[in-house]
């Protein structure tokens, strides 16, 4: 029983979609997820709970369409509620699956609850997910585009979104269920624990660049300087992550 602890968990867009086809979900992935989360939640393994999802082949596809990305911007405002509209059809859908299980999953679209400005620094408010968690649901949020000054709007991706709301409401734990089984050392086994860049710098590349192609890299860094220990699974450990193991890699830079 985790008592009070807040967790952040991320699907990602390649887990519970078919990124091969533009707007396919992956219905038996996100089936899995769904019934991981809602049973935890009814176990009590998990008290708090905000969910956050990428983009798959929704977000992506529309958003190489136009031409956006996390730095390149796009003034066009059709664009703009294209790529959000995509998104929103993706997180009804996350929204409806966790209905069907009772998980009391309520939206939050960062398009309307985020900017970045000049320098690309992401603002989230995140009161609303506080007082959303205050009152029993379980606040789902998701990889989106963000009004950006100078650029118009530009991509906000799901791992921007987990890291700035866990900092924002203090998360104590933070998982990303992904494709990978975890962070793959020079001979694909799996790193157990990762508390330094230096300890990964020769499988991951030395690069301190922001990492646009949401990359590996950039992932470690982020979780790195995070205030939480996070850890990196593929789904079929999404249920262990849930009951309070660290399946895969943990990343703990504190
Ligand atoms: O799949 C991207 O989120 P990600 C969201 O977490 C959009 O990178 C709109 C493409």
């Amino acid at each position: 029983m985790a008592g009070s602890e807040t967790t952040v968990l991320k699907l990602g867009g390649s887990v519970v979609t078919d990124k091969d086809r533009p707007e396919a979900l992956d219905g038996p992935a996100l089936d899995a997820a769904a019934d991981a989360i809602a049973e935890a939640l009814a176990g009590g393994d998990v008290s708090d709970l905000v969910v956050v999802h990428g983009g798959g082949s929704f977000g992506h596809h529309h958003a190489s369409e136009h031409g956006v990305s996390k730095t390149e911007g796009s003034g066009d405002a059709t664009a703009a509620v294209e790529i959000h509209g995509a998104m929103k059809t993706l997180d009804d859908f996350v929204l409806a699956r966790l209905h069907d299980r009772d998980v009391p999953a309520v939206p939050v679209h960062p398009f309307s609850a985020a900017c970045r400005d000049e320098e690309a620094d992401l603002t989230l408010m995140t009161e609303q997910v506080e007082t959303m968690l205050g009152e029993g649901f379980v606040p789902v949020l998701h990889g989106d585009v963000v009004a950006h000054a100078g650029e118009g709007v530009t991509i906000l991706s799901g791992d921007e979104v987990v890291t700035a709301v866990a900092e924002g409401i203090d998360a104590d734990r933070v998982g990303f269920c992904s494709t990978v089984p975890g962070v793959l050392d020079a001979d694909d086994a799996v790193i157990s624990e990762i508390r330094s860049y230096d300890e990964v710098a020769d499988y991951l590349g030395e690069s301190d660049a922001i990492d646009v192609t949401g990359g590996m890299a950039g992932k470690v860094r982020a979780l790195l300087a995070l205030g939480a220990p996070a850890t990196i699974f593929g789904p079929d450990d999404l249920r262990a992550f849930l009951a309070g193991e660290d399946p895969g890699t943990r990343i703990d830079g504190q």
